[in-house]
């Protein structure tokens, strides 16, 4: 399967924080067109895991797991995702075995330097703008997404934090090419209409 490098739109999937039926949205972002979901759930819930699984790899989609990286290899997921205050990277990277993909949240280059060397696969880079999702106010200063990307390469970095077809022109303006998104696609009326949007907000040059 095509690495996380071949991916363009990173659904952060937590049911509870869906406004319709969680397996609908689910359904209707893959069909719009996200080509990566994070499972993203506070308690764990390995029924939940195995159904999100079972959609996704019905559409060719592969499912990461936030935070518990040994569920990630029991399950047979992808891989798995750490933040800063999570299991240290090394420690996710070890468990995770080389074929598995490790995904590491950065908010500084010190952060990208230490996922790099650590054995990340792919990063996060956000908050690129205040997001209640998270509860953070400040989004990061206008430049920083590019000079992350360039300080990432050859990792991939997916743009995070209040990105919606109303705010993505910044991630390409910053020249990523890549984001995750919770709450546009959990909370959209229309998840494949919004996941179409922001694939093709991701194809222009
Ligand atoms: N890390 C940085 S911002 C964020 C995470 C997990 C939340 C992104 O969610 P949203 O709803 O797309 O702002
Ligand atoms: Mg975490």
């Amino acid at each position: 399967m095509a690495g996380p490098g071949a991916r363009r739109l990173y659904l952060l999937f937590t049911p509870a924080a869906c406004s319709g039926d969680p397996w609908w949205t689910l359904r209707e972002a893959l069909r719009g067109g996200v080509d990566l979901v994070q499972w993203r759930v506070k308690q764990r819930d390995p029924a939940g895991l195995r159904r999100a699984l079972a959609l996704c790899t019905e559409a060719g989609v592969p499912v990461i797991v936030n935070d518990d990286v040994e569920l990630a290899v029991a399950a047979g997921a992808a891989g798995a995702h750490v933040g800063q205050g999570d299991l240290p990277a090394a420690a996710a990277r070890a468990l995770l075995g080389p074929d598995r993909w490790l995904g590491v949240s950065t908010h500084s280059t010190a952060e990208i330097d230490a996922a790099r060397a650590a054995g990340a696969d792919h990063l996060g880079f956000g908050p690129l703008f205040p997001t209640a999702t998270k509860g953070y106010t400040e989004g990061q200063p206008p430049g920083a997404l590019r000079e992350a990307v360039v300080r990432a390469t050859p990792l991939p970095v997916f743009a995070i934090g209040g990105i919606s077809p109303a705010t993505v022109a910044r991630v390409v303006a910053e020249g990523c090419r890549r984001i995750a998104v919770s709450a546009a696609l959990l909370q959209a009326t229309d998840p494949a209409g919004v996941a179409r949007a922001l694939r093709a907000a991701l194809a222009t040059t």
